[in-house]
């Protein structure tokens, strides 16, 4: 699949800091060494239903570790898919009499359109579920050839017993891991499995649901497979940061980083796990299923400034759980009107010390509000004094561009 333009990332004098973030699998901060190449991958949408303002919430905070590793000199390859076969998009299709790969394409292509807007960075590789089919295929074959996963009526379940280190990555007890598998697509209660929280691999082909013949007979792929193949195929095991929001903690981070561990017989398939926040409306978690949406096209289509729908983001830390309101957008608003005056003025006071401090405040597990109010400081600063640096302003613009990804 393709992905969509890149924005440019001005260049910025000096050098930043390495990342520090949080890690779900140690519970604490812990700084990301990359080497010359960072590697991140990022759980991408199931294309049933345009990008909501939680989905832009999770890819701003991944693309800002893109920014940081960038702005210290790292490269970084970036991986992204589609989870463009699954339930959830299929039954949708069924739902409202669409064909499943149209809904597929026009949301994929609208959610391009949402992030091209934001000014997120595109991945390097944009991959898709169905043409991934015949890298899943063979890490199956293997999994079954090692005994790590077994048949059950056509269909293939990954045996998470085969993993020692099952239950590293979210650190959960057995009923919290029972309760989310069967929350969130699991079949913990199927006759026949080993273990209740065992996943599928593959499901063998449902009358009037799409499949494909392979080795495995005729089907489709499971869910956490899907990422794992993409994964190893583009970054391979031990690549620097598997991200998503906090719902896919377990099973899928967990599910997916066994399946690859048993694989390669090699540990770890990601050297830190990141998780953002869940963004909900009206004391719910913002999801398709829930119908509570605030869609980032709806708002563009609203004439609302992308940059000022990316600020709102910003205003709040990736990791915590917050609720979208109106004033988070009017605030928004003000705030790069505010900005937007400042860095057309022809100088101001001094903004070396502003970007060491937005860096700062950056590196230290994406620290946002601190950054966004370090702008705010700088801005009231040229207001109540005036300055005298005609960089300044140019200066302000390309941190925050470089940085966080708004274009003033
Ligand atoms: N296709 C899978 C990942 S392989 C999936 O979870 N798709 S999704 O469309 O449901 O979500 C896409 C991304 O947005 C995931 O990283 C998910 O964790 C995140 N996300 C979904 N809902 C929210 C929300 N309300 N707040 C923040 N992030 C969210
Ligand atoms: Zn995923």
């Amino acid at each position: 699949m393709h992905a969509w333009p890149a924005s440019e990332v001005p260049l910025l004098p000096g050098k930043g800091h390495p990342l520090r973030i949080h890690d779900t699998a140690t519970g604490g901060l812990q700084t990301t060494s990359p080497g010359p190449t960072a590697r991140l991958y990022v759980c991408g949408i199931t294309p049933y239903d345009a990008t909501h303002l939680g989905h832009a919430a999770t890819y701003n905070a991944f693309d800002l570790v893109q920014r940081i590793w960038l702005d210290a000199g790292h490269q970084v390859v970036y991986v992204q898919n589609v989870t463009d076969v699954d339930d959830p998009l299929l039954e949708r299709a069924v739902a409202t009499g669409e064909d499943w790969v149209k809904l597929a394409e026009r949301e994929t292509a609208l959610f391009r359109e949402d992030m091209t807007a934001l000014r997120m960075l595109p991945p390097a590789h944009y991959v898709g579920a169905v043409e991934s089919i015949p890298l899943i295929v063979p890490i199956i074959k293997d999994l079954l050839a090692k005994g790590a996963a077994y048949e059950l009526d056509g269909d293939i379940y990954f045996s998470v017993a085969s993993d020692p280190r099952f239950g590293e990555v979210s650190g959960y007890d057995a009923d919290e891991m029972l309760r989310y598998f069967g929350e969130r697509g699991g079949d913990p209660d199927r006759a026949g499995k080993k273990h209740r929280l065992d996943p599928l691999l593959w499901l063998a082909a449902r009358p009037g649901e799409p499949a494909w013949d392979t080795e495995l007979g005729h089907g489709r792929p499971g869910w956490h497979i899907e990422c794992v193949a993409i994964a190893l195929e583009h970054l391979g095991m031990g690549f620097d940061l598997q991200g998503g929001g906090s719902d896919l903690v377990f099973p899928h981070h967990e599910m997916g980083a066994s399946h690859a561990q048993v694989h390669a017989d090699a540990h770890p398939y990601a050297k830190h796990y990141v998780h953002a926040g869940m963004v909900g409306l009206d004391g719910e978690k913002m999801s398709k299923s829930k119908g509570n949406l605030v869609f980032v096209s709806a708002l563009r289509r609203d004439g609302v400034d992308p940059a000022a729908i990316r600020l709102a983001l910003l205003g709040h830390h990736y990791r915590s759980d917050w609720e979208w309101t109106d004033a988070d957008l009017s605030g928004a608003q003000e705030r790069l009107a505010r900005w937007r005056a400042a860095v057309s003025r022809p100088d101001g006071p001094d903004a070396t010390a502003l970007l060491a401090e937005v860096r700062a405040a950056l590196a230290e597990d994406l620290d946002t509000p601190r950054a966004l109010a370090a702008v705010d400081a700088w801005a009231a600063r040229q207001e109540a004094e005036g300055g005298a640096d005609t960089g300044a302003p140019g200066l302000v613009s390309r941190t925050v561009d470089a940085l966080m990804g708004v274009a003033l």
